[in-house]
Order: C-alpha cells, then structure tokens, then sequence
C-alpha cells in the first residue's frame, strides 16, 4: 500500500460559508496530510481549463461563474487510498441528495445544491495527476510552487 495524492478544493461557497476550519479537521482526523495549499480567487480562463472536460455541458456556464464567485481553497492531501477516499468522504455530486443518502459527508454538510457542492475531489489517478500538476506548477500565474 502506497500513499497517494489527490486534489481538493474548497469552492467559494465552502469558504464563504465558514467551513474550511470544520473540512480541515475532518481531513486531519481522517488520517490525510496537508502536502500543499493555497488560496487563490481563480479568473474563468483558469476554472474552465480545469473543468475543461465538462466544457460542452449545459451547466458549464453556471459552474464557470460559481467556481470564480470568490476565493477558493485548493489543497493537496496525501494517504493511502487518498482519491477513492477523499471522494467517499465529499459524498455524491448533489449536495441535496447527499443531505439525504450521505447526510455525514462533507457536501451535506456544507453544500447547497448540485451546482454548489462546496468541494472538488479528483475522480482518478489520471485527474489526480493532471488537476495537481495544473495548480502546483511553475505555469500556474501567481503561484510560488
Ligand atoms: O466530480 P464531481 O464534482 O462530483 O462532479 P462532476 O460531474 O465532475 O461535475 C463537476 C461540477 O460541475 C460539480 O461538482 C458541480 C457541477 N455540475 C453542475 O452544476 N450540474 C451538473 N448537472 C453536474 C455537475
Ligand atoms: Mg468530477
């Protein structure tokens, strides 16, 4: 068993909401390290390159204008099994589902809707990799990697 690295994000909801602190101890006590973090008000150039794989949904727009609504919390967690667990403790996509199919997972914690979920988790290893690369990067503008 290997440790694994995945990408988190806490979107402007989660932020706006007050619930970094609330995330953070859940990450820490369920057992992920912190590798790396910023916080940064991502411009649209930025939010639809990273979710360019859903660019030609009808719901691109709308996630566009929420994902660059304020800053956000991005954030590199490290344990064994980190992506499949990471993505169990978020919950499902629809943070109105999950307050009802997940209610102790982080979306019905914190999140509204469908459209704000209050956080990202990387699907796979192949996103994994390449959503971490795209933050923590010397080509990422205004980072210091
Ligand atoms: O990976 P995950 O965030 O759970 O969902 P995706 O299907 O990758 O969609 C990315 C993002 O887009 C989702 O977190 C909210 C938003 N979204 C939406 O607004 N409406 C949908 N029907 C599907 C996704
Ligand atoms: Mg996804």
């Amino acid at each position: 068993l290997e440790n694994e690295s995945t990408l988190a994000i806490v979107k402007p909801d989660g932020i706006s909401g007050n619930y970094t602190s609330s995330i953070r101890k859940i990450i820490l006590e369920s057992g992920f390290s912190v590798q790396k973090e910023l916080t940064v008000h991502l411009d649209e150039d930025s939010v639809r390159s990273f979710y360019d794989e859903h660019s030609t949904k009808s719901f691109f727009p709308s996630l566009v204008k929420y994902m660059t609504s304020g800053p956000v919390l991005i954030m590199v967690l490290q344990k064994v099994n980190a992506i499949a667990d990471w993505r169990a403790l978020i919950g499902p996509t629809d943070a109105l589902k999950a307050k009802v199919t997940h209610p102790h997972s982080i979306r019905a914690m914190c999140g509204q809707d469908l459209g704000r979920n209050c956080v990202h988790g990387s699907d796979s290893h192949d996103s994994a990799e390449r959503e971490i690369s795209f933050f923590f990067t010397k080509t990422y503008p205004g980072i210091e990697p």
